[in-house]
């Protein structure tokens, strides 16, 4: 049911000759994820080689992914497509939407009864057009993915940012917005710049209370947020292939944090090991005949200088575990000075929740090796001083863990599970007393820990950390427990000091589940009725955007120039605001509520230009929209960092803003702000964001013209009646500005359809 092997060995059977062709055509070796891009090119192979970082390159990826909070809006995009069926194999996954408050049994149940209409409208629309749908409870989509349908040497879209996760069984799998799946579905090329690449060299070993997580926390660390925009990271040497596949998984996942195309790992006995024990030997068999085009080749790694834009070495043997944040996942920090640098920045220290799991880090071997740290405080009569939660990735997981007995452990140490799925680590968590709003900390294996995130309180600082150590410190309750060299004292008053963890990197009684969860769709979907009902709150059928006028804006407003970081957090937020996620005008009240206004260092209140009065960023903008006045939000750098979320440009979009003028953006929000036709432009000179007033008017005056390459110059108007003339540049290639013209890239397909 599952996976497709006939798929997977004409993908490989292709390999040969294409890796042959693009070996001929740079006349050198080859790095994995040279072989695995040339081996998907959707057009012909070109004349020259693509230039990294420049070229723009039509693939053709092997499936797509998709999970209920980005479905709905992607479905409904592609219902508009003019398609029977999707053009290659796809999946939406029921994650998102499930709220985190009691317990598994009963979050689940009232999940249905809440979402029904919404489940209902993506189980209809999957079995119609011929995608599996994995029903809520069956787990979060990159865990799912990972155990039925990434393999080595595949490409896959997901939209959803941590799509890399199924890099861990070496695939090139990227985070892309709903368009982009729309694109591949209704059977088109994939478009992305061809990415850089950084080579990641990992040599010695994890030990002790290292973890495959404290590699990416570190890499966070040396790259920042927007330190891998643009590139591919290819994981190699001993160091990579001594680590588990769900390791690797955990890597490349939070690649996602510094804005990473995706991440990748050469083909080695530890993904055999997986196949294997997720029952698909024909997938490790299949691969094993291949599998010098599944790693990169030797020259490659020998000299990585020479092949890589940038090369990074990590010791694992000498890596320390660490705990990345507040506010931010690159802030890291090793445990060892946990402690100094919490007191110097007044960082709370008393540590309220510990919670494992998620997508991230919620294997066999994350979980088996958290039990061993919960299994010691049970034994040797240690209070657990935090609260604990486990969020399982899948039902297999889940099945397996409780079978052999690691949920009753957690359950002896005053630990609660939650569903298979995203619960707290997106906001579907209803924390007690979170609306208080207290300064507080809290410690996850998740993978961001933005303000709000978790549970809506903006004085909430949240740390990441490895499965392992999160377990350590709700033991010990405090953030600066460093479990190396600190004691605890049990309940006979005697000091204890914590073994470091131990665990199995797959079960040694293999998985078990009882049901999956999946929905194979109809062989013929073509009588499958979908329903929207035209008064729902949750779901909207879409009207096309409007074609450009191709004329000059002008007279635009200022809606908010955003101070500092804007994540599609700040732009459209998720929480509560998820069940919105099918409804493009409901959700559109949350648009831009999160970003700081720079004129009063305040979020959602912003000066309405025709009445001199300040209101809530939607209010005002809808009222700019009722006089068909066009707006323009400015923004800082690393503009929709984040999530994949293409609301965060369709609700601008739909409400009427035009331009989004900002230092720089994350890849993914780029693409979704113009794939939706909106403009989306850098500042030429950076210093020019601070000659942007509160009421300031912008004419652009050469739009007309617009072309590749060619920056544009905005007149910008201030109150006292001065003007400042700025240029900003843009990545429009001749395709994309296609889609400017046509009022957005579905546009143009519903009419090549039609
Ligand atoms: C996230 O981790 O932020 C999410 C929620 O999974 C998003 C997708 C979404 O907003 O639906 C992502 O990472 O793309
Ligand atoms: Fe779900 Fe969190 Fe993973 Fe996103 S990062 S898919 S919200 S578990």
């Amino acid at each position: 049911m599952a996976f497709d092997i006939n798929m997977i060995k004409k993908v490989y059977a292709g390999m040969d000759e294409k890796i042959k062709t693009a070996r001929a055509l740079l006349n050198r070796p080859l790095t994995l994820t040279e072989k695995i891009l040339y081996s998907h090119l959707a057009d012909e192979f070109p004349a020259k080689p693509f230039e990294r970082g420049k070229s723009y390159v039509n693939f053709a990826p092997d499936r797509v992914a998709m999970q209920d909070a980005t479905a709905q809006m992607a479905l409904l995009q592609f219902m508009q497509a003019g398609k029977d069926k999707v053009a290659v194999p796809s999946t939406v996954h029921a994650d998102h939407l499930i709220q985190a408050k009691v317990g598994a049994n009963d979050d689940l149940k009232t999940a249905e009864v809440t979402n029904k209409e919404v489940y209902d409208f993506l189980s209809s629309v999957c079995n119609k057009y011929g995608l599996g749908f994995w029903k809520p409870g069956a787990g979060i989509i990159h865990q799912v993915v990972l155990e039925n349908y990434a393999f080595p040497g595949g490409m896959m879209i997901g939209t959803d940012s941590h799509t890399p996760n199924a890099g861990g069984l070496g695939m090139i799998a990227v985070g892309v917005g709903g368009a982009d799946a729309v694109d591949v579905m209704a059977g088109m090329p994939w478009e992305v710049k061809f990415p850089k690449l950084i080579g990641v060299k990992l040599t010695g070993k994890l030990n002790g209370w290292t973890a495959p997580k404290d590699i990416i926390l570190k890499v966070a660390g040396l790259l920042t947020v927007k330190g891998g925009t643009g590139y591919i990271l290819e994981y190699f040497g001993e160091g990579a292939q001594s680590l588990s596949a769900t390791g690797k998984g955990t890597i490349g996942n939070m690649g996602a944090e510094i804005g990473a195309t995706t991440s990748t790992f050469g083909f080695d006995d530890a993904m055999v090991r997986y196949f294997r024990a997720t029952k698909r030997d024909d997938v490790a068999e299949a691969a094993l005949e291949v599998k010098e085009h599944l790693t990169g080749d030797p020259e490659a790694y020998a000299d990585p200088e020479k092949y890589f834009d940038q090369v990074i070495e990590i010791n694992l043997s000498e890596l320390e575990p660490h705990l990345n944040g507040p506010f931010t996942p690159d802030l890291a920090t090793p445990i060892s000075k946990v402690r100094e640098v919490a007191k110097e920045n007044g960082w709370p220290t008393k540590v309220e929740f510990g919670l494992i799991g998620s997508c991230t880090n919620s294997s066999y071997e994350d979980i088996s090796r958290a039990a061993s740290i919960a299994k010691q405080a049970v034994d040797k009569g240690l209070k657990v001083k935090s609260e604990f939660t486990v969020t399982p990735g899948s039902e297999q997981v889940r099945f397996t863990i409780e079978r052999d007995g690691y949920i009753d452990l957690f359950e002896k140490m005053g630990g609660r599970v939650f569903a298979n799925a995203c619960g707290p680590c997106i906001g579907m968590w209803a924390r007690e007393g979170a609306d208080k709003q207290e300064k507080n900390t809290i410690v996850h294996s998740f993978n961001r820990n933005f303000a709000k995130r978790a549970d809506g309180n903006p004085n909430t600082h949240a740390f990441v950390a490895s499965p392992e150590l999160v377990t350590a410190i709700a033991i010990s309750g405090e953030l600066g427990f460093n479990p190396l060299t600190d004691t605890l004292k049990n309940d006979k008053g005697e000091e204890i000091k914590l073994e470091p963890p131990t665990g199995y990197e797959l079960p040694p009684k293999g998985f078990d589940v009882k049901d999956a969860g999946y929905q194979e769709p109809a062989k013929d979907g073509t009588g499958v009725e979908v329903v929207v009902k035209p008064d729902s709150k949750r779901l909207q059928l879409l009207t096309p955007f409007e074609p450009w006028d191709g004329k000059n804006i002008t007279g635009a407003k200022l809606l908010i120039k955003a101070a500092g970081k804007c994540t599609t957090d700040h732009i459209s937020m998720a929480g509560p605001w998820l069940r919105f996620r099918g409804h493009l005008d409901n959700i559109s009240d949350n648009m831009l509520i999160g970003a700081i206004n720079a004129f009063n260092q305040e979020s959602n209140k912003v000066k309405n230009q025709l009445n001199g009065k300040y209101g809530k960023v939607p209010d005002v903008q809808r009222e700019y929209k009722a006089q068909n006045i066009p707006t323009v939000v400015v923004g800082d750098h690393n503009y929709g960092e984040g999530s994949s979320r293409e609301h965060a440009a369709m609700e601008p979009r739909h409400l009427g803003v035009k331009v989004v003028l900002v230092k720089s953006f994350a890849r993914i929000h780029e693409t979704n702000l113009k794939k939706q036709g909106m403009l989306a432009l850098t500042f030429e000179d950076e210093n020019d964001y601070d000659k942007i007033q509160e009421d300031d008017v912008f004419n652009f005056t050469d739009l007309e013209a617009f072309a590749p390459d060619k920056p544009v110059t905005i007149e910008v108007e201030h109150a006292d009646g001065t003007k400042d003339t700025i240029k900003a540049l843009h990545t429009y290639n001749d395709q994309q500005i296609g889609w400017y013209k046509a009022g957005s890239a579905l546009n143009l397909i519903a009419a090549k359809n039609a």
